[in-house]
């Protein structure tokens, strides 16, 4: 898909590589399509900086250090015995020990842990901590599963990992499907077989490592990221209406932190449909929500009931009109007629809270309308950063407050966005926050590349 941004040298060398790549890595589109994104911004940048060609930056960058698969057997409640895959792909370690999630989804594949550990590469640089790329997960479906269940699926599955994993060699942490209860079920089980605490695992509950906010910090970083976008034209989050997507961690806490700034957040969803609150999702409404969502797992239909707002099945939230949008699901949830759509609407703002819910499509049209526009990879770094100060705290055998952690987190918001300022390339003002991440990213990593030579 050639891109009319770019010159024709550069569209050359894009397809060029699209088509190598596409043909080492067949049937992966969501890797192809993470690597399309970053490769529009890294090749025209690459053309002027021509030692990463020499090097071979992009193409080394694209291939994984290495993919662990593997085979999770567990007994279900009923004693059946239950077969599940699970990966974890060590993607880039050249500026920190692998870190990224684990992801449990029944429709996991190795081409979305591939674009999730590509994409985590560059994230993970930008947050200024020294923390690599990798990302994994199993195509377990927790959904409906007693908690017995899932902490056996959970104990199987470090029963291999534990062997790839460490303080300094690789750092897993939550995603989709994995929250607290899993992280714990996990960590018991890494410290029996190896009887080391070890800062194996990030996102531990409190009593046991885990730091003040760990819980908040990819949602409240998101709507950090997009006060300093908005403050950056001179304007703000306050008194906006926003159309958040997801009800899970991100978009629980994108929604807390949003209504702190003024915000009136208006829908949410999940995998049954979209509910459209116009009061605002604020208060004990949010509080049932997080119960909701976070204790007993069930379904947002409950909370249109509830509180006597619109629910419709199988629909995402992106007619509703609003300034701002912050999609917090998952990946592919807004597409280019989406954008289109939330253009129209006057959408003056996005945050990514999950990773790649805009597809190719969607990135066009928000820079053609010069919609201002935050990939994941900076408006959701919140979460690993606070993972990142975790692992500091377990190493310093000490805990900060939540105050000096939302201060942390506050300043490495900040900074991500002046990077993106930085080297987002400018016309007229408008800051391309896609291509500004994409080379900051890049350049940290690529350079400890250059450095290391022909490795
Ligand atoms: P959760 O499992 O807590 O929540 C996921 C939410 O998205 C749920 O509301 C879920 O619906 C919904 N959802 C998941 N898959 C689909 C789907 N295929 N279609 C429609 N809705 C779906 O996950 P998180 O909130 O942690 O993660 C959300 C996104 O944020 C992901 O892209 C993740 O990679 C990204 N992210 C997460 C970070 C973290 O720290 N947790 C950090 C950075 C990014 P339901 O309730 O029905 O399951
Ligand atoms: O996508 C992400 O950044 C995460 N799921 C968080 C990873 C982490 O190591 O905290």
């Amino acid at each position: 898909m050639p891109s009319n941004t770019l010159s024709a040298e550069a569209n050359r060398e894009l397809e060029k590589f699209m088509s190598g790549l596409i043909d080492r890595n067949p049937h992966e589109p969501e890797f192809h399509q993470a690597v399309h994104e970053v490769a529009e911004s890294i090749i025209p940048f690459t053309l002027e900086n021509t030692e990463y060609r020499d090097h071979q930056i992009l193409e080394r960058m694209t291939e994984p250090d290495r993919i662990i698969i593997f085979r999770v057997t567990w007994e279900d409640d009923d004693n059946n015995v239950r077969v599940n895959r699970a990966w974890r792909v060590q993607f880039n370690n050249c500026i920190g020990p692998y870190k990224g999630g684990l992801r449990f989804d029944k429709s996991l594949t190795l081409s979305v842990l591939k674009f999730l550990g590509f994409e985590q590469v560059f994230k993970n640089s930008l947050t200024t901590l020294p923390m690599g790329g990798g990302k994994g997960g199993s195509n377990f479906n927790p959904k409906g599963k007693s908690d017995r269940e899932v902490m056996r699926f959970c104990q199987s599955m470090m029963t291999e990992m534990y062997r790839h994993i460490g303080p300094e060699t690789d750092v897993p942490a939550g995603d989709i499907g994995v929250g607290a209860r899993e992280i714990s079920y996990l960590y018991g089980q890494y410290k029996r077989l190896m009887n080391r605490f070890h800062s194996v695992i990030t996102g531990k509950g409190l009593s046991y490592g885990g730091s003040l906010m760990r819980t908040e910090a990819t949602g409240y970083g998101c709507a950090y990221f997009l006060q300093n976008m908005l403050e950056h034209q001179g304007d703000g989050v306050d008194g906006k209406t926003a159309i958040v997507s997801g009800s899970g961690n991100v978009a629980l806490y994108a929604i807390e932190k949003l209504n702190q700034l003024g915000a009136t957040c208006v829908t949410a969803s999940d995998r049954n449909g979209m509910a459209h609150d116009p009061d605002g999702i604020r208060d004990e409404k949010l509080e049932f929500l997080k119960q909701l969502k976070e204790v007993r797992r069930g379904s947002l239909e409950e909370y249109a009931k509830e509180f006597g707002c619109e629910f419709r099945a199988d629909e995402r939230p992106w007619s509703v009109p609003g300034e701002l949008a912050v999609p917090c699901a998952t990946q592919n949830e807004l597409s280019g007629d989406d954008a289109k759509t939330l253009v129209k609407n006057g959408v003056i703002a996005v945050a990514e809270g999950a990773n790649m819910p805009t597809d190719l499509d969607g990135i066009h049209v928000f820079r053609e309308a010069r919609t201002l526009f935050a990939p994941g990879k900076a408006a959701n770094a919140g979460g690993v950063a606070v993972s990142g100060l975790e692992q500091s705290q377990n190493a310093q055998r000490l805990s900060w407050s939540r105050e000096e952690v939302d201060e942390r987190l506050q300043g490495i918001m900040r900074t991500i966005h002046a990077k993106c300022v930085e080297h987002g390339r400018r016309d007229k003002g408008f800051v391309n926050y896609v291509a500004g991440a994409n080379v900051a990213g890049f350049v940290k990593v690529a350079d400890a590349m250059i450095a290391f030579g022909v490795i």
